[in-house]
């Protein structure tokens, strides 16, 4: 197909102002009437057709103002119904379909999940329910009927509030009528039906509103759906006395169902998430798992006001409501728990899923220019990247006026389908700020690189940084303007304090250098001794640093700076350095300051123990190929990280020893940070202490699986044993299997930690597990859990040099195309990073890409991803 580009935006021909659903909900046949109030667009072009999206529909029969239609005035495929002459300005059409939502394996529109009855409509799955301008800039007010069988169903939620419900006299089924009187683009509709248990409380708003909220459950898991009603109640006062946003219906209800493509999705007033983001209980939920609820919860909350009441005007800017959505999840979970930790957790999932899309073939804007198919769009850079850029407009602008322009955003665009120059607007309009450098973060693909060098002048007291900037080339963007750069520092003094920043007689506010240009230089004045440069504090802009600071001085900033991120930093920096030698060279590595830092992190009892965990973890294989950039070989990466973790663990056996057996929990299990930062800490003890498989180690972490009275420890014991080619491996995977057997959730875990095993007959373990009765390929969380993990979590198998663990992927996306092809081609992005192996392993790659990308009949999704990653 075509590409759809940015710059042939048009506004809609026709509008809908209101829409009546009926549904007759049937596994096969469900019969769904829509009554359309169209009306011509003033601004679109005269005379021009009706033309509505469709997608593998089945027409019965349309009518215009109540009047059947002759077959002659209308032409209806299943990709589309267009009417040449349309009778008036303005007319309501009726439109009968048919739909099979039993057959509906992609899981968009209306289908089946566990027998219950959902949609999911974003970006483009409304048109397979019925014909409608399916785009985003067409808001509707909506109402919902929903008959169903009182047996097979009897729960029935759509978006908005219920206004009728009761039985159908004289038959089995019933029905129910759900109203939706804010105006919304058709991608935040939703429906569900079935036999679910629900969940209630209520929530006041800050003006006193009453909100019923529900969360429906599969029948028998109501009771661990507590953490997730606890996380939205939180999520809605937040986001009242942080942005001054507040709810604005009588319900709220989420759904979790077990089929779903997506994490969570936020239809108006019907939220329907994959279970995943909602079931918690202490038995099978781990310390990520409830983080996970409470930021996704947090997320699709927030987006009642940034997507739903403010929506996109067309797909391109998808970043608009979903980077800015990510920031607002990131700023509540921030306030919720530690702010450092999230920080650092947040940069990680950043470096490790977006930097390494943004260095590969499949790099692309935070806006994108064009796309030929959308849902290859919702991506680490449309969300990370563009959270990161909200998080500096803020940085540039303060806390002020940040809120000024947001406030000015949502009262400006209430109630509309907006652009990111509307949201750059609204803060330029608020603060006076020129924002067009700025906005060149949602048009340049690639991460910036910064070179910092630092002189000190003992004479004339100063201290000067000269800074550059670069931006790499990019597919489509060879060379690249200079970007506006928040670049956070701090100078520390020799006794660990921060000097003061002053460039001229300007006092530097809060640290913020703006760099501008490509070369720039800052002399900051009465520095009375050397110090060493923190930079880009608490990742203050999302690029790649190269500070060339010496390993004594990153020791120096692991023990005193104070911005914890940079902490951090120093600690990942040191050992980056570290494992990158050790990579390359297969040389023996010399960890000595690493260790003394390390052990001076651990022993230091005024720091937070989720904080340490963080920082004594080392980076991933991923991240030290990213480093690498090019002539990756995962196996000598592998090893080189493993010698690194054996000789820390070693040299720090005493202080991890005493760390483990120190933080003991005192009570039951809670899932509040400050616990959570407890058991990580001491579960990262447990892994170093038998990252040599010693008998003590092993030993010490079969204890813990079986004794452990959650599933963080017994997963992070498990996770341990696995690792290791000992015969506790095999007898704690099959102990976990019998006792969660009946548990899809915690099964997925099982199939992630054997996925990721670094051992040459994983591939086969893989290929086994595919053929166990837990596995099915119809379910994205298990094709995710266990093919995914393999593909995207296992560097050294997944590129086995004799190109096994390439082909077997390959293999199941093109099996996996026909039935799911947004599952199958999420599972080929996970060669993006195929470029930057050595000549075998990339050939192999390559190879396997282009077998994808030939086979005939391939989904505009897997052939999309295959095309430019080849590109
Ligand atoms: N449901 C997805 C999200 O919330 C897409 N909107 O990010
Ligand atoms: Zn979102």
């Amino acid at each position: 197909p075509q590409p759809i580009r940015l710059a042939d935006y048009r506004p809609p021909e026709w509008l809908v102002d209101k829409v009546d659903l009926d549904f007759a909900l049937h596994p096969t046949q469900a019969r769904v009437t829509a009554r359309l109030a169209l009306r011509r667009n003033p601004k679109g072009t005269q005379g021009a057709p009706v033309i509505l999206d469709g997608d593998g529909l089945t027409l019965v029969r349309l009518a215009i103002d109540g009047a059947p239609l002759a077959g002659s005035s209308f032409e209806a495929g299943p990709d589309r119904l267009t009417l040449a002459h349309p009778p008036a300005d303005s007319f309501t059409l009726e439109i009968e379909t048919l739909v099979d939502p039993t057959a509906n394996t992609q899981l968009m529109g209306l289908y089946r999940s566990s027998g219950n009855y959902c949609t999911q409509c974003e970006p483009e799955g409304f048109r397979r329910i019925t014909y409608f301008p399916d785009r985003p800039d067409v808001l509707a007010v909506y109402t919902t009927r929903i008959e169903a069988e009182r047996e097979e169903a009897p729960i029935l939620l759509s978006n908005g509030n219920l206004v009728e419900s009761g039985p159908l006299p004289g038959t089995t089924r019933h029905y129910a009528v759900w109203q939706d009187p804010w105006p919304k683009p058709s991608y935040l509709f939703a429906l569900v039906g079935g036999k679910l248990a629900k969940v209630a409380d209520r929530f006041v708003t800050a003006s006193g509103r009453e909100v019923e909220l529900g969360i429906y459950v599969e029948e028998g898991k109501a009771e661990r759906a507590g953490y997730a009603m606890d996380a939205l109640k939180r999520s809605m006062r937040w986001d009242e006395t942080a942005f001054g946003r507040e709810y604005d219906l009588d319900v709220f209800n989420i759904v979790a169902v077990s089929d779903f493509n997506m994490g969570a999705m936020e239809n108006k007033g019907l939220n329907v998430f994959n279970d995943k983001y909602v079931l918690a209980s202490p038995q099978v939920a781990t310390d990520a798992d409830y983080s996970g609820i409470e930021g996704v919860i947090a997320h699709e909350y927030f987006h009642n006001w940034t997507g739903n009441r403010i929506t996109c005007r067309d797909w391109f800017q998808l970043c608009l409501k979903e980077g800015l959505t990510v920031f607002r999840d990131q700023e509540f979970s921030s306030d919720q728990r530690s702010r450092p930790v999230k920080r650092i957790a947040d940069v990680r999932a950043l470096k490790a899923a977006q930097f390494s899309e943004d260095s590969g073939p499949l790099a692309h804007p935070v806006r994108p220019q064009s796309y030929r198919e959308i849902n290859n769009f919702y991506t680490a850079t449309v969300y990370e990247k563009g959270a990161e850029v909200v998080r500096m407009l803020k940085t540039l602008l303060g806390e002020a006026g940040f809120r000024a322009g947001m406030d000015l955003y949502f009262q400006r665009h209430d109630g509309q389908a907006a652009t990111i120059e509307d949201f750059a607007a609204a803060f330029a309009d608020a603060t006076g700020r020129d924002l067009t450098q700025f906005s060149l973060w949602y048009e340049q693909s690639g991460t910036p690189v910064v070179t910092v060098k630092g002189s000190y002048d003992a004479e004339a007291r100063t201290y000067r940084l000269d800074v550059s900037q670069a931006v790499p080339p990019t597919p489509g963007q060879p060379t690249k303007a200079p970007m506006v750069i928040p670049l956070v520092v701090g100078l520390v003094g020799p006794n660990g304090d921060d000097l003061p920043l002053t460039l001229g007689n300007t006092v530097v506010e809060r640290g913020v250098l703006e760099l501008t240009k490509a070369e720039q230089s800052f002399v900051f004045t009465g520095i009375d001794a050397r110090p060493v440069p923190s930079l880009n504090r608490g990742f203050s802009a999302p690029v790649n640093v190269v500070s060339g600071l010496t390993a004594d001085e990153r020791v120096f900033l692991a023990a005193h700076d104070a911005d914890p991120f940079n902490r951090f930093d120093a600690l990942q920096g040191l050992a980056l350095g570290l494992l990158k030698e050790g990579a390359r060279a297969g040389a023996p590595v010399a960890p000595e300051a690493l260790i003394g830092a390390a052990r001076n992190i651990l022993a230091n009892t005024a720091l937070d123990p989720a904080f340490k965990a963080q920082a004594l973890a080392l980076p991933g294989e991923g991240e030290i190929a990213r480093e690498l950039a090019a002539d990756v070989d995962p196996d000598a990466i592998y090893a080189a990280r493993k010698a690194l973790k054996s000789a820390l663990g070693n040299a720090l056996a005493g202080d991890l020893a005493q760390t483990y057996g120190a933080l003991v929990a005192a009570g039951p299990f809670t899932p509040d940070a400050a616990s959570a930062g407890r058991r990580s800490l001491r579960n990262l003890a447990l892994d170093y202490l038998a990252v040599t498989a010693s008998a003590e180690g092993i030993a010490r972490a079969a204890a813990q699986f079986e004794q452990a009275d959650n599933m963080t420890d017994r997963l992070a014991a498990l996770a341990v044993l696995v690792q290791h080619d000992v015969p506790e491996r095999e007898r704690a995977l099959a102990a976990f299997y019998e006792r969660f057997k009946a548990d899809a959730l915690v099964i997925d875990k099982w199939f992630i930690l054997q996925a990721q095993i670094a051992a040459s007959d994983t591939l086969e373990r893989v290929k086994g597990l595919m053929a166990h009765p837990a596995f099915s390929l119809g379910n994205p969380n298990r094709v995710r859990s266990l093919v995914g993990a393999f593909a995207a979590g296992n560097p050294t198998q997944f590129n086995r040099p004799d190109g096994a663990g390439h082909a077997f992927v390959a293999d199941v996306v093109l099996t996996l195309d026909p039935k799911n092809p947004q599952v199958a081609s999420r599972l080929l992005s996970s060669f993006k990073t195929w470029r930057q192996l050595e000549p075998v392993r990339r050939a192999s790659a390559e190879a396997a890409l282009r077998r994808v990308a030939d086979t005939p009949g391939l989904s505009a999704d897997v052939s999309d991803i295959a095309t430019r990653a080849l590109g």
